[in-house]
C-alpha cells in the first residue's frame, strides 16, 4: 500500500530517475549501447528497487504511466547524446509484459519516437520470456515493432517460460543470457547451456549478450565460447548521464 500510494506521486515529485548500464563488445570492450534502469528515491522509504515496485505497478495498472515515463526520458536522453555528436549508441529500455500486451503499446512507442525525434533503429526494447504465454499476440506486436524499425531483445533468457522452439518463431534481434548462468559459468552444465544458447542465437542471426559479467575469468570463457556482447560490473556499474559521458569518452 505504501509503495502503491508512493508511486502515485513519484513522477510529479521527480522521485524517479534513470541510470544507464553500458553494454560492450567482449573483444574490444567498446561501448555500443546502454540499458536504461529505473531508480526510485522515495523521501522516507529511501531507494526502492524496481524489482520491488515494478510488480506492484503491474498489479495496480500504474505500470502504463511509469513505463511511458521511462521510455520517453530514455529516448530523450539518447537523442541528446546523438545531437551532441556521440556515435549512434543503442538505448535499451525494459518493458514489462503488462505494458507489452496492452493494446496501445505500439502506438505509444511510435508517438514517443516522433516526439523525441530518436531514430527508431537506435531503440531496443527488452522484454522477458513471459510474453511467450501469449505467443500469437506477441508475434503480432513484435512484427509491428519491427515495422517501426525498433529492435527487440529477450531478457533473462534461459530462466523463463520459453523454449528454443518458440524462440525460432519470434521476430526478435537479440537474446540476453541470464546472469545466473554467467554466475555459475565454472560449472560444466552452465557452460553447456551458455554454449548452446550462443550457438542457437548465432544460427538464428541474433545478437547474444551475456549479462552479469563480473570477472576476467567469466569474460575469457565467454570469448572462448564466441559470445560477442556483454554487460556487467566488470565493465561498469550503472551510471548517471554525466558518468556515462565521461566513461564513454575515456573508453571509446
Ligand atoms: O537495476 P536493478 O537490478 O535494480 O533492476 C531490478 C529489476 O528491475 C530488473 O529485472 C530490471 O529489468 C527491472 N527494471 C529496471 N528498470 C526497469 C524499467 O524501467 N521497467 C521495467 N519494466 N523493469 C525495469
Ligand atoms: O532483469 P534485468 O536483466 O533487466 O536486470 C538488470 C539488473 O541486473 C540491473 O539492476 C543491473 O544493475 C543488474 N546487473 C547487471 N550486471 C550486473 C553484474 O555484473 N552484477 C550484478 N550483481 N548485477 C548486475
Ligand atoms: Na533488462
Ligand atoms: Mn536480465
Amino acid at each position: 500500500i505504501l509503495i502503491e500510494n508512493g508511486l502515485k506521486g513519484a513522477i510529479q515529485n521527480k522521485e524517479l530517475h534513470i541510470v544507464y548500464h553500458p553494454k560492450v563488445t567482449l573483444q574490444s570492450r567498446e561501448i555500443y549501447g546502454m540499458e536504461a534502469l529505473l531508480r526510485w528515491e522515495h523521501p522516507t522509504l529511501g531507494n526502492v528497487s524496481p524489482a520491488e515496485f515494478i510488480p506492484i505497478a503491474e498489479e495496480t495498472g500504474q505500470i502504463g504511466v511509469i513505463g511511458e515515463w521511462v521510455l520517453r526520458n530514455a529516448c530523450k536522453q539518447a537523442e541528446i547524446w546523438h545531437e551532441n555528436g556521440f556515435p549512434p549508441l543503442i538505448i535499451s529500455v525494459n518493458v514489462s509484459v503488462k505494458q507489452f500486451q496492452h493494446g496501445d503499446f505500439c502506438q505509444t512507442v511510435k508517438g514517443i519516437l516522433q516526439e523525441t525525434k530518436l531514430n527508431p533503429h537506435y531503440l531496443e526494447l527488452e522484454i522477458t520470456e513471459s510474453i511467450m504465454q501469449d505467443i500469437g499476440q506477441s508475434i503480432t506486436v513484435l512484427k509491428k515493432l519491427k515495422e517501426l524499425g525498433v529492435k527487440t531483445s529477450i531478457d533473462d533468457f534461459g530462466t523463463g517460460y520459453s523454449s528454443l522452439y518458440m524462440l525460432k518463431e519470434l521476430p526478435i534481434d537479440t537474446i540476453k543470457i541470464d546472469k545466473s548462468f554467467i554466475d555459475n559459468i565454472i560449472d560444466k552444465k552452465d557452460q553447456y547451456m551458455i554454449k548452446t544458447i550462443i550457438e542457437f542465437g548465432m544460427n538464428l542471426n541474433l545478437h547474444v549478450v551475456a549479462e552479469g559479467v563480473e570477472t576476467e575469468e567469466q569474460l575469457s570463457l565467454l570469448k572462448e565460447f564466441h559470445c560477442q556482447f556483454g554487460q556487467g560490473y566488470l565493465f561498469s556499474q550503472p551510471l548517471n548521464e554525466v558518468e556515462f559521458e565521461n566513461l564513454f569518452c575515456s573508453n571509446n
